[in-house]
């Protein structure tokens, strides 16, 4: 029997249990990935383009084009936008590891938006308390996923790229991305009863069509994370409101931390920075010099 080749190209929308699943616009073929791949540590990714060879029974993925970028942790590839969703309340948000988050993307040179979720359960004053810490900074929007409620202000960001939802779980990146396709795909779990944060209940990572045009990438929930591998005095330009007063302190390789004459704490001190992420920046500082000090 001779073999034809059958070579189609499509992009991964979902990675489970060994199985790749590849969209190559006219249908999802469920693949398996050549074993090569593991061996050299270079697994397939959600957001992959990736070649199939059709031929055989099961369809094989065997080859992986250039990635723009590929993450860990969601492990993602081809971000072009992250959007970092959090609860107002149930869970609290976390603002550390939004701030860590955040750092990853500028790192990574991939833009950032916050998107604040259950604005049901929280105050006006609550409301107007995060869009002073980051409102400046980047674009925040307040949704209320459940009910469908202010997608209109959250499609606008999504149309036309490939946005990845992350954030805690609980936050309700399921159910954004239930609300924005109106439809129920991806599936939604509770908040516990007991400590009132998510169970989760996503587990893969997912690919998800926007008919507006353009996709979303459904992540599992994490509770922590870990600042990427950022240098010291690079931390500052991971941080677009103290990158502005760069180069205006009297020292140069200011840290700004206890230094004098210091234009980042001094715009800090004067409402110019938030306190909050100022704060946020200086703990950051102390973590890359705690995990320096732990290296050797
Ligand atoms: N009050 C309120 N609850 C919401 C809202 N949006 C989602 N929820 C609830 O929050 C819970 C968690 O929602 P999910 O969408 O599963 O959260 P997730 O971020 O996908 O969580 P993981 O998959 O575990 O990471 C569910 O019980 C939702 O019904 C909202 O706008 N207001
Ligand atoms: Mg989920
Ligand atoms: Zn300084």
């Amino acid at each position: 029997m001779i073999m034809s080749e059958n070579i189609r190209q499509g992009m991964i929308v979902k990675a489970l249990s060994g199985f790749y699943y590849v969209d190559d616009g006219n249908e999802v073929l469920e693949c398996r990935a050549r074993g090569v791949f593991k061996k050299r540590g270079l697994s397939p990714l959600v957001g992959d383009l990736v070649d199939v060879d059709a031929s055989g029974d099961t369809p094989v993925v065997t080859k992986v084009h250039d990635r723009t970028n590929r993450f860990d942790r969601p492990p993602v590839a081809n971000v072009e936008q992250f959007i970092v969703v959090s609860a107002l309340k149930e869970p609290d948000p976390n603002f550390a590891v939004i701030d860590k988050f955040l750092v990853n993307a500028e790192f990574n040179d991939v833009p950032a938006i916050l998107c604040f979720n259950k604005r049901d359960l929280a105050s006006e004053g609550e409301i107007e308390a995060v869009k002073a810490i980051y409102g400046d900074t980047y674009p925040i929007v307040f949704t209320e996923a459940r009910n469908a409620k202010g997608m209109e202000e959250l499609l606008p960001y999504l149309k036309g790229r490939r946005s990845a939802l992350i954030g805690p779980s609980g936050a309700g990146k399921s159910s954004t991305i239930n609300a924005l396709r109106n439809e129920y795909s991806a599936e939604i779990g509770d908040i516990s009863e007991k400590n009132r944060r998510g169970k989760n209940t996503t587990r893969h990572v997912e690919l998800f069509r926007l008919k507006e045009g353009g996709s979303v990438y459904d992540t599992p929930g994490f509770t922590s994370f870990d600042l990427p591998e950022v240098q010291e005095d690079d931390l500052q330009f991971m941080y677009p409101e103290i990158r502005r007063f760069v180069g205006m302190c009297r020292f140069n390789g200011c840290r700004h931390m206890s230094e004098p004459d210091c234009a980042v704490r001094e715009a800090a001190e004067n409402g110019e920075i938030n306190e909050r992420r100022y704060s946020s920046y200086r703990d950051r500082i102390e973590e890359i010099r705690e995990r320096e000090k732990n290296r050797y």
